[in-house]
């Protein structure tokens, strides 16, 4: 499809750029922040790479004013962080801690004053240790009554100051990471306890958005989700079916609940087969249904393509041996998840890939928000999207970075088409602004349009310094992308 021409940018447009409390903010045990799971499960060697932790972060807490300094510097128009939890409630549910509280006042008010819109992420993986010790964490509903609480206090402290509100960041990612790959607390690898958590998650996540359209009416608040579009490796129709069947379980599990109240039939029916379905009451459904976003946050990397797989033949010779139902049998032996039998995940050969391998595919993102405004419907807020390399510091004290523009220019172009299309868009928020930490790969893959100065051995003067991208991105706003197309 071509355009002859691109329409411009909203007047509104918001420029933005990303990052999350545990990646930045360091200050791990200070001012009477409680422990959080990313806190415990960093410090048991071998869980993150070459042992890199967030105790210190880039220090954000202590160097916020100097962050936002440099983003009023750059002309940013939004910036989106999130909150740690166990900052402001230290055990995840008792009392308040105001010191912890004040940080996050502080930094809006800043942000407020510099004129940059806040977006505020509620979850970004760092659930309260104490939670995890006490109700198994997400997998206990006492969990999703404690996040309530705790959003019902920034509701209060921040609602009149902090328009746009993030519920979840990424769920689909943190609950297969944490359950089904083990390789993010709490370190489980058990479909059965992914898709309880999963349930306890997306009611936590509806309660927080009926409360807030309770408390905040002049808010807007939805989910972040990490969408990637899955393609057919062919035009063999099982091809075909194999990547609506990855579209089904990867991407509509997750924004059928959020977007309608409920699980997609397909899905949920496989899962219930395999014993894998969590336990829905009518409570529950009743607070899903209730729950509307006001935006679809989308974080967007890269998507997937999909294949046939082999399982059918396997499936069928074991069907012929026993008058056990397939399904039931995968799960108990645990060589099959109800997916793995449904499509197969391939690479893709016409794409590049980044220096650790995860896909680069521009026009994937048109066919992502495009995909997302034909299911929902709902104005969408880029929330992350970015470059993860390897950055020279020179002698001259500058970083080069031409390929991190490259990537943002082509997919800011993709998004320009996808708005020229008629696909609402708020804004976009690149991921990030400053350098930070990787969770599993430690402070050398960098993705800031300002470089820090620590490496994952020592945080040594974490002095801040513009890349070559910071002042390309600072032209992008101060033209409202008109740039864009005259670079391209
Ligand atoms: C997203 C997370 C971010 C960030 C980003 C880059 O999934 O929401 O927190 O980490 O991915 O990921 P990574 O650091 O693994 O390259």
């Amino acid at each position: 499809m071509f355009h002859t021409q691109l329409d411009p940018f909203p007047q509104n447009f918001l420029w933005g750029a990303a990052s999350a409390a545990y990646q930045i903010e360091g200050a791990w045990a200070t001012e009477g922040k409680g422990p959080s799971i990313w806190d415990t499960y960093a410090q048991v060697p071998g869980n993150t790479f070459e042992e890199t932790n967030g105790k210190v972060a880039i220090d954000h807490y202590h160097h916020y004013k100097e962050d936002i300094a440099l983003m009023k510097e750059m002309g940013l128009g939004a910036y989106r962080f999130s909150v740690a939890w166990s900052r402001v409630l230290p055990d995840g549910e008792g009392e308040v801690n105001e010191a912890g509280l004040a940080f996050y006042e502080n930094l809006v008010d800043e942000l407020v004053k510099q004129g940059i819109v806040p977006i505020l992420t509620l979850y970004h993986w760092d659930l309260p240790q104490a939670l995890q010790d006490k109700y198994q964490g997400w997998e206990g509903r006492e969990t999703a009554v404690a996040f309530e609480k705790y959003c019902r206090i920034l509701f209060e402290r921040l609602g009149t100051k902090v328009t746009y509100w993030v519920t979840m960041n990424e769920q689909n990612v943190f609950t297969s990471l944490g359950y089904r790959w083990a390789a993010h607390p709490p370190g489980v690898k058990d479909l059965k306890r992914m898709y309880a958590a999963n349930h306890i998650i997306n009611i936590a996540n509806a309660k927080a958005i009926n409360l807030f359209h309770e408390m905040v009416p002049l808010g807007k608040i939805g989910p972040s989700f990490g969408y990637g579009p899955m393609y057919p490796f062919s035009c063999d129709p099982e091809d075909v079916l194999a990547a609506e069947n990855g579209e089904a379980f990867n991407n509509a599990w997750f924004l059928d609940v959020y977007c309608k109240g409920e699980y997609p039939k397909f899905v949920y029916k496989q899962l219930a087969k395999a014993g894998l379905a969590p336990v829905v009451t009518e409570e529950d459904q009743a607070i899903l249904k209730k729950a509307k976003p006001d935006f679809l946050g989308i974080n967007y990397y890269h998507g997937g393509t999909a294949q046939q797989n082999n399982y059918q033949k396997q499936i069928a010779e074991k069907r012929a041996f026993s008058k056990v139902d397939p399904y039931l049998m995968q799960a108990e032996d645990g060589t099959f998840s109800p997916e793995e039998t449904m499509f197969a995940t391939a690479e893709n050969p016409n794409l590049k890939k980044t220096d650790w391998g995860w896909e680069i595919d521009p026009v994937g993102f048109r066919v992502a928000l495009r995909r997302i405004q034909a299911n929902y419907d709902l104005p969408i807020f880029i929330t992350e999207n970015g470059l993860g390399a390897i950055d020279q510091l020179t002698e001259d004290k500058k970083i080069h970075d031409p390929y991190r523009i490259t990537y943002l220019q082509e997919h800011l172009l993709e998004l320009q088409k996808a708005l020229t299309d008629g696909v609402e868009i708020i804004g976009y928020c690149a991921w990030s602004f400053t350098d930070l930490l990787s969770w599993l790969n430690g402070y050398q893959k960098r993705y800031g349009f300002v470089y820090v100065d620590r490496d994952n051995q020592s945080a040594r003067q974490l002095e801040r310094i513009p890349k070559d991208s910071f002042y390309w991105y600072q032209e992008l706003i101060r033209t409202n992308g008109a740039s864009l197309i005259s670079h391209t």
